[in-house]
């Protein structure tokens, strides 16, 4: 079959999701085209069945806006009749699904049918989608779309709640190709990090208001009271400078460490001991459960989809959204009991294994399948 993917190329966990799959896709023998305005991040090695089209957006002095939207559907079209596209699927609602609708209308002036399949991420309907400025052209794509597909069920209830969507949203949840993260630590890099055997704690994210990473700096500040411990964040955006500041005004800047992007998140988790996800809202939290598959407990606020993927009191412990003294205290019954902490990295472990990419790419599959019987 051949599928082009849309999606955004960054770190962030929708774009890594698309890649992935398509990764998958093509391990299977599909042909996959991607189809966004730069490499994505996970898509570095070379595989015969993956194919990359850059949108580019010519820049003139009128626009203010240089119009991607436009620019990607005007892709689109290339790609669908250069390489006889079967389906598109595109991951982020804003502005994928209504670019790809316009591809849709401007191929069938040509007699081709493209279906598309939009994937629903989280911020692109309760952030950013749920604004008046974009809300009537995310419903109008919505309704459009193919199918549609969530990546919780929490985000699916919040989509209904908010949106007046005429169609079946169903839920696919986000996958982990568990076997990558099975990765023995390398003692010289924990030794670099933790060298007087600290525990580590980690956290992974964009920086974004919307992760609290004050909170994640209050809680290494009241375990580090009771223990010696370490933290790594990893990752960049907004909030970093400030959280940076408060390590400072809190006198824990010494085990504290930003190493800002990474691309190598095996070898990290490997060394890690607590997983740390402070959110105001997560529609899944592709990176706990990352960290999950790493054998990494997880600490986190219940928001959003998190209680989809954290057990709490099995594969970590869940709280309140800004609970940081129940979230330290939850930290320290872990990195107390080695007993414990080691139930619960294999518990951890074993429950990433339900989200394993072997059990969740044949349902993209077959999905796919019911647009077109190419397969
Ligand atoms: O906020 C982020 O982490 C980025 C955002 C994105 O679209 O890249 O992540 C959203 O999609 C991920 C993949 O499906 C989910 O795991 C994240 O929970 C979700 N983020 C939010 O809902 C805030």
């Amino acid at each position: 079959m051949r599928i082009g993917i849309v999606c955004y190329p960054t770190f962030g966990g929708s774009g890594v999701l698309a890649t992935e799959l398509g990764k998958a896709l093509a391990d299977k023998n599909h042909q996959v085209h991607f189809i966004t305005y730069q490499q994505p991040v996970r898509l570095s090695e070379f595989n015969a069945n993956i194919f990359y089209h850059e949108v580019r957006v010519p820049t003139y002095p009128l626009f203010d806006y240089p119009p991607y939207e436009t620019a990607l559907a005007s892709t689109l079209v290339d790609v669908i009749l250069n390489n006889q596209l079967d389906l598109l699927h595109v991951h982020y609602a804003i502005p994928h699904a209504s670019a790809a609708y316009m591809a849709k209308q401007i191929v069938a002036k040509q007699g081709i049918h493209i279906p598309f399949i939009t994937t629903l991420h989280g911020t692109d309907i309760t952030l950013v989608g749920k604004d008046k400025t974009y809300a009537p052209v995310v419903t109008f794509s919505m309704n459009e779309s193919d199918a549609i597909t969530a990546v919780s069920k929490n985000l699916r209830d919040e989509t209904y709640a908010f949106f007046k969507i005429e169609k079946e949203i169903e839920v696919i949840h986000n996958f982990v190709d568990v076997s990558r993260f099975q990765k023995k630590p390398i003692d010289a890099f924990r030794k670099v990090i933790a060298p007087n055997g600290e525990k580590i704690l980690l956290h992974i994210s964009n920086f974004r208001k919307v992760k609290r990473v004050m909170d994640v700096v209050q809680i290494m500040a009241k375990v580090r009271q009771q223990i010696p411990c370490k933290l790594l964040f990893v990752g960049d955006g907004p909030e970093r400078s400030g959280a940076e500041s408060l390590c400072r005004e809190l006198n824990i800047i010494d085990d504290v460490r930003f190493v800002g992007k990474q691309e190598q998140l095996e070898d990290i988790l490997a060394v890690s001991d607590l997983f740390l996800l402070t959110s105001e809202y997560e529609s899944f939290g592709l990176a706990a459960l990352e960290a999950m598959a790493a054998g990494v407990p997880v600490i986190s606020t219940n928001a959003g989809g998190l209680t989809e993927i954290n057990e709490h009191g099995k594969t970590g412990f869940l709280s309140n959204v800004g609970d940081v003294d129940g979230m330290a205290q939850f930290a320290l019954t872990l990195l107390t009991d080695e007993k414990k902490l080691l139930e619960f990295k294999n518990n951890a472990r074993q429950h990433a294994a339900i989200f394993d990419i072997h059990n969740i790419i044949p349902i993209y599959e077959k999905l796919y399948n019911r647009f077109c019987n190419c397969i």
